[in-house]
């Protein structure tokens, strides 16, 4: 019994050492000493499989079984090894450490928030900061601070979206413009007040080529003692020689918003034609009383400019509602 013991205890260490030894093998080469080693005609199985002739049957019965394991076992083991090998082989034949590497692709910044990013800069550096408001608006903001009461023919242009959220005091809409934050600044702030409000827009109409229903509005104002419409025409020159270059044209043209007086729109001379690109004008008497300030002591500009058409005359974009489209062809053109 104690031989038994002893023969079984020779397999397991048989075992033991082949696998520990074969899992070390890194190349072919040894792959085939390890054959021979161990599964060869004169290797370490066969020797000691040669105790089966010295051994009383009672022993075979136990030892025989263990021993054909053992054989399978080294087979196997042996089997997914090579196999490994001739796969790792065949990747390895065909590396060619010649070939580029290929380009892990990065994302890019929209190009909406390329130009919004480009306009702000350009007035930051005039000393505007950079403020951003809520996209639900309440019809108090959106038009009645605005001097646009209810029954003016200007809230046709803007009818909107409204929103089912009415309350006793509050008609709820997605706002129509960046203006309504013209009043929420200046109720919180006192002036001198110079900043800018990049933000969302929505308006209920058919697009087209110039027109979307989301749309972009970078709002600005400016109140102080004796703010004058040549600060105003300045500071948008400036901003438009920044975004299109220093010997760009503009031309200011009268134009109607409610919420100014006077009021004008800006164009850009653009290859030969006038484009206009924004609103402004100078901030209406009625909105500065309204939000609590003395127009006789303030005075103040005001304007409104859609950054999709500004980009698309930079860029050359022909069409509005490629912004939207998610077509990464258009998008992957703009590197930040
Ligand atoms: C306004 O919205 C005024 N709130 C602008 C303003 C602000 C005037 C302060 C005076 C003082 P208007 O509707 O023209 O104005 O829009 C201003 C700019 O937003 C346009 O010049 C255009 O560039 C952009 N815009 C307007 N509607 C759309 C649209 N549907 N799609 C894309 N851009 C638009």
């Amino acid at each position: 019994m104690k031989n038994t013991e002893s023969i079984l205890k020779n397999i397991e260490n048989l075992k033991k050492s082949a696998s520990d030894e074969i899992s070390n093998n890194s190349q072919k080469s040894d792959l085939e000493d390890w054959r021979i080693k161990y599964l060869g005609r004169n290797g370490e199985l066969s020797s000691l499989m040669k105790i089966m002739k010295d051994i009383s049957p009672d022993e075979k019965r136990i030892i025989g079984p263990k021993l054909n394991q053992l054989k399978n076992d080294l087979n196997h083991l042996f089997e997914s090894f090579q196999l490994n090998n001739s796969q790792t082989q065949k990747y390895v034949d065909n590396f060619d450490i010649t070939l580029p590497g290929r380009n892990i692709s990065h994302g890019t910044l929209h190009p909406t928030t390329l130009i919004i990013r480009e306009i702000c800069d350009a007035f930051r550096s005039m000393g505007f900061q950079i403020h951003e408001g809520n996209e639900i608006e309440t019809e108090k903001y959106n038009f009645d601070l605005l001097n646009i009461p209810d029954d003016h023919p200007a809230r046709d242009q803007w009818d909107t979206i409204w929103l089912n959220l009415t309350n006793n005091e509050n008609n709820y809409l997605l706002r129509t413009h960046t203006s309504p934050m013209q009043a929420r600044i200046m109720e919180k702030n006192n002036p001198p007040i110079r900043v800018v409000v990049p933000g969302k827009c929505y308006r209920y109409e058919a697009t087209d080529a110039t027109h979307e229903w989301e749309f972009h509005q970078i709002e600005g104002l400016a109140i102080d003692k004796k703010i004058s419409f040549s600060e105003l025409k300045g500071t948008l020159y400036q901003m438009a020689r920044k975004i299109f270059g220093s010997d760009q044209q503009v031309r200011f043209r009268c134009d109607f918003f409610p919420f100014v007086e006077p009021g004008v729109d800006m164009s850009i001379l653009w290859e030969g034609r006038w484009i206009e690109i924004l609103g402004a004008g100078m901030v209406h008497p009625k909105v500065l009383t309204g939000v609590g300030y003395d127009p006789n002591e303030y005075s103040g500009f005001a304007f409104g400019i859609g950054p999709e058409r500004v980009s698309m005359l930079k860029n050359k974009i022909k069409d509005i509602r490629n912004f939207h489209a998610n077509d990464l062809r258009f998008l992957s053109q703009f590197v930040n």
